[in-house]
């Protein structure tokens, strides 16, 4: 087995629970609420943004050229991604510099936080929320066609070059665990999972700092 399979294995129930997400399912039939999407648009920017400086630590940790080879593409990918969030933003009147919620903070600082343990450790949660976000866009797109308002964003996450991608990052995981994650790998996995869902779940409800006393 490869590393990318003992992971997912180990976290089927809740994978199977992001790419059949309320959110993800309408999207992908066309009955997501205006303000869901708006939602998703500002605080995925901020993800966005925390997630290339994650990117560019963890490929100064890279062990060798092949390694940054596939990092530094998905780095170079990041510039046209956040131009697309700031031209949807613009069109749809949005503010980018909203405070995120808090499930999206924590998991934005969690990524940027993880490569102080170590590369492997850091590329497991890369690998995690790259191929979590591939699942659930291609999800999408089963459903959606070309004429979809998101069909932009579908493509970016679902289309043949990110899939490639991603493909890169689970060959790069197995060979730095030599195909067996360790226990602090499987550890940010599972949470990068949680995480993931609890990012739809914070959406989809429109999670606010707002609580009651
Ligand atoms: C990604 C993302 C993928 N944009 N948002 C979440 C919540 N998880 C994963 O990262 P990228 O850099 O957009 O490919």
């Amino acid at each position: 087995m490869t590393a990318a399979a003992v992971l997912m294995d180990a976290n089927r129930d809740l994978w199977d629970r992001i790419t059949a997400h309320p959110f993800v399912r309408a999207a992908a039939d066309g009955t997501l609420p205006r303000e869901a999407f708006d939602r998703w648009v500002v605080e995925d920017h901020y993800f966005v943004v925390g997630f290339r400086r994650f990117l560019g630590r963890l490929l100064e940790l890279a062990p060798d050229e092949p390694a940054r080879d596939v990092l530094a593409g998905g780095l170079a990918a990041i510039t046209p991604e956040l131009e697309l969030f700031r031209r949807e933003a613009a069109d749809r009147g949005l503010d980018l510099d909203a405070e995120p919620c808090p499930t999206n903070l924590g998991y934005t600082a969690y990524c940027q936080a993880a490569p102080a343990d170590g590369f492997a450790v850091g590329l497991t949660v890369l690998y995690g929320a790259e191929q979590a976000y591939h699942d659930a866009w291609a999800a999408v797109r089963a459903e959606a066609g070309e004429r979809s308002p998101y069909w932009a964003f579908i493509d970016n996450w679902s289309g043949q070059a990110f899939a490639d991608y991603v493909t890169d990052l689970a060959a790069l995981l197995d060979r730095v665990t030599s195909g067996a994650p360790d226990a602090a790998c499987r550890r940010a996995f599972s949470r990068v999972v949680s995480l993931e869902l609890r990012f739809w779940d914070a959406v989809h409800a429109g999670e606010t700092w707002e609580r009651d006393r």
